[in-house]
């Protein structure tokens, strides 16, 4: 059941109702707890700011990957649905989408901003034509088209600054335009939304040992001081991989601020095959907008 609302930022508000395919933000008996069966971590070594930038903080996301009541599911085409959601055959006729493809009928918009606004397949043909789909201005990982539909701001990587980028609000759920949602805590379990998507434990189901073994794990090491700020050895452990066909994608991002306090997105990209059978760290030098292809094996590891 969808909820249409008539309000512009509709699509936004809709995150935060937890209004979806599924029942709304409720508790449902969890599975047994068995830790996901491979994980991989990143080292980002001598990570340093831009100039007179600060270090602010550092997310992870496994975009191959997303919570869906009750557990930890595929998301083969990385749009924020799962598999399981695209899979099903009232939603593929209402709205017209794929588990494969992101963006099924190509028009700029993807899956998600479809099914999450609650556009069926005949309002489809309405969407403003997107003549960039791949331009990211603020690179927060959502599309300048898509940014200006479900107003936010597409040249601005945090559009309510609450410190989390707009892509993580959307994936996880919480709304993009209100600052006070971050510090909440949705479902009660003492961890705050903004804990909870920094640490991939989903924001409308209580953690629980389950739950906490595929929760990241930061380790922040400052190891230069420069005459602006300093550098760090960035650690991020545990990061679950789902087996997908195309691969796990992992992207983390690391937000500075300059000296006008403005937000600054960079990321480090990881695609790592699911078929991999070692715990293995991968190693980054800097944090430059970079991919790193964890297929080829061709890169500094960790072991
Ligand atoms: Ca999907
Ligand atoms: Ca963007
Ligand atoms: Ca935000
Ligand atoms: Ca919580």
């Amino acid at each position: 059941m969808k909820l249409r609302l008539t309000n512009p930022h509709a699509s936004v508000i809709q995150y935060m109702l937890c209004i979806g395919i599924v029942p709304a933000c409720t508790s449902v008996p969890l599975r047994d707890i068995v830790p996901p069966s491979n994980t991989v971590a990143l080292l980002i070594k001598d990570y340093c700011p831009s100039a007179k930038n600060i270090f602010v903080d550092i997310f992870t996301s496994n975009l191959s990957a997303i919570w869906h009541e009750p557990g930890y599911e595929n998301d083969t085409d990385r749009d924020g649905l799962s598999d399981k959601i695209e899979l099903e055959e009232n939603v593929i006729r209402d709205f017209n989408i794929s588990a494969t493809a992101s963006d099924t009928n190509n028009d700029g918009y993807s899956d998600f901003v479809v099914v999450k606004g609650g556009y069926r397949a005949f309002a489809q043909s309405t969407f403003p034509t997107c003549v960039l789909p791949n331009q990211d201005t603020d690179r927060d990982g959502v599309s300048d088209c898509t940014e200006r539909f479900i107003r936010i701001d597409p040249e601005y990587p945090d559009s309510d600054y609450d410190n989390i980028i707009d892509l993580l609000e959307l994936r996880m759920g919480t709304n993009p335009l209100d600052q006070n949602d971050a510090f909440q805590d949705m479902d009660d379990d003492g961890a705050t939304n903004y804990d909870e998507i920094r640490n991939n434990t989903p924001l409308d189901v209580s953690n629980d040992d389950y739950i906490n073994t595929y929760s990241y794990q930061y380790t922040i090491e400052t190891v230069a001081d420069k005459t602006y700020g300093a550098c760090y050895n960035i650690r991020i452990q545990n990061i679950p991989l789902v087996d997908v066909t195309n691969g796990n994608l992992i992207r983390v991002f690391v937000l500075e601020k300059d000296a006008k306090e403005r937000m600054h997105a960079h990321s480090v990209t990881l695609v790592v095959s699911a078929s991999i059978d070692l715990n293995l760290t991968f190693i980054a030098h800097g944090v430059r907008d970079q991919v790193i292809d964890g297929k080829l094996l061709a890169y500094e590891l960790e072991l």
